[in-house]
C-alpha cells in the first residue's frame, strides 16, 4: 500500500510535469507574415506570397547575420519588390543590416504607391547613427510623420536588427529587439506599395544603401515586443518551451523515487 508521504511525492510529480506540458513555444504568427526575403543567393520570397524579387545595379549576394544577405555598393544598387499588400492597416517590417559607408544617409527600406511615384514608408539609418522611419499618407514627396531613434550609433559596421511596427494610431521603432522611440499617426494606407530595399525609391535614386541587408520580414500585422525580441534573437523572450534537460532530470528524479518507494 502507498504511504501517504509516497502519494504526496507522486501528486508532487504529476503536478511538476502537467505545468512543464503546459508551457507552449509562443512564434510569431506565421499565417500574418506576407513576405520574407532572406538573401540566401536570390531575392526570393519564402513565405509563400510569391513577392518574388529583381536585383539592380551592381547588387549581389556576401555574408549576411544569417548565411547571405544583400550587399549594395551605395550607387544605384536595390532589389525591388512589386505590389504587396501589407499596410492596408496595421504592419511591421523587420530585418538586419549592417553599413559600410557611415558618412551618408543610408536607406534601408522602401514602399511607394504602386504604379506611382509617391512615397509611403521608409526606414533609413541617417548619417547620425540614428534609424528614421518615415510613415506617410496620404503618399507624397513630403508630409507624413518621421519617428528618429536618437543617441545610437547604427553605422559603424555592426549588424543590427531593426523592426518598425504601426499599430493601428501608434508607430515605433526597435532596434536590436528593444523598444527605441514611438509616436502617434492615425492614416492608413488604402492600397498595395511597390518595395525596394536598398534605396530611397526606384524612382528617386538617392541615399542608396552601403553595406549588407538580410532577413527581411513583411508582415500585415501589428508585431508584439515579444515577437519582436524573437526575431532580433534576444534573450528576453518571455515564453519558451521547457528545457529538455530539465525534462531530463525530472525523468530521472521519477525514475530513482519510483525504484526507491515504489509509489
Ligand atoms: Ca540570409
Ligand atoms: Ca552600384
Amino acid at each position: 500500500m502507498p504511504t501517504a508521504k509516497n502519494r504526496n511525492i507522486y501528486t508532487f510529480l504529476k503536478l511538476g510535469i502537467a505545468v512543464l506540458l503546459s508551457i507552449t513555444i509562443n512564434l510569431p504568427a506565421s499565417a500574418a507574415l506576407i513576405a520574407s526575403w532572406s538573401g540566401e543567393g536570390n531575392a526570393n520570397d519564402s513565405s509563400g506570397n510569391g513577392y518574388n524579387g529583381s536585383l539592380v545595379g551592381n547588387t549581389s549576394y556576401g555574408t549576411g547575420v544569417s548565411g547571405q544577405g544583400f550587399v549594395f555598393d551605395g550607387n544605384n544598387d536595390y532589389v525591388s519588390f512589386n505590389n504587396v499588400d501589407f499596410a492596408q492597416g496595421s504592419y511591421s517590417i523587420s530585418g538586419w543590416f549592417q553599413v559600410t559607408n557611415d558618412t551618408v544617409n543610408n536607406t534601408v527600406f522602401s514602399a511607394t504607391q504602386f504604379g506611382g511615384s509617391s512615397h509611403g514608408i521608409m526606414v533609413r539609418v541617417e548619417s547620425s547613427g540614428n534609424l528614421r522611419f518615415l510613415h506617410r499618407f496620404p503618399y507624397g514627396s513630403s508630409g507624413g510623420t518621421s519617428l528618429f531613434t536618437s543617441g545610437l550609433s547604427l553605422n559603424d559596421g555592426d549588424f543590427y536588427h531593426f523592426a518598425v511596427v504601426k499599430n493601428g494610431a501608434s508607430m515605433s521603432t526597435f532596434i536590436d529587439g528593444v523598444l527605441s522611440a514611438s509616436t502617434t499617426d492615425s492614416s492608413t494606407f488604402t492600397s498595395s506599395m511597390n518595395i525596394d530595399l536598398g534605396i530611397n525609391s526606384r524612382n528617386s535614386l538617392v541615399h542608396d544603401f552601403n553595406g549588407t541587408i538580410d532577413e527581411v520580414g513583411v508582415y500585415n500585422h501589428a508585431l508584439t515586443l515579444e515577437e519582436v525580441a524573437l526575431l532580433a534573437g534576444a534573450s528576453s523572450t518571455p515564453v519558451s518551451a521547457p528545457s529538455p534537460i530539465l525534462l531530463a532530470i525530472l525523468g530521472l528524479v521519477t525514475m530513482m523515487l519510483y525504484r526507491k518507494y515504489r509509489f
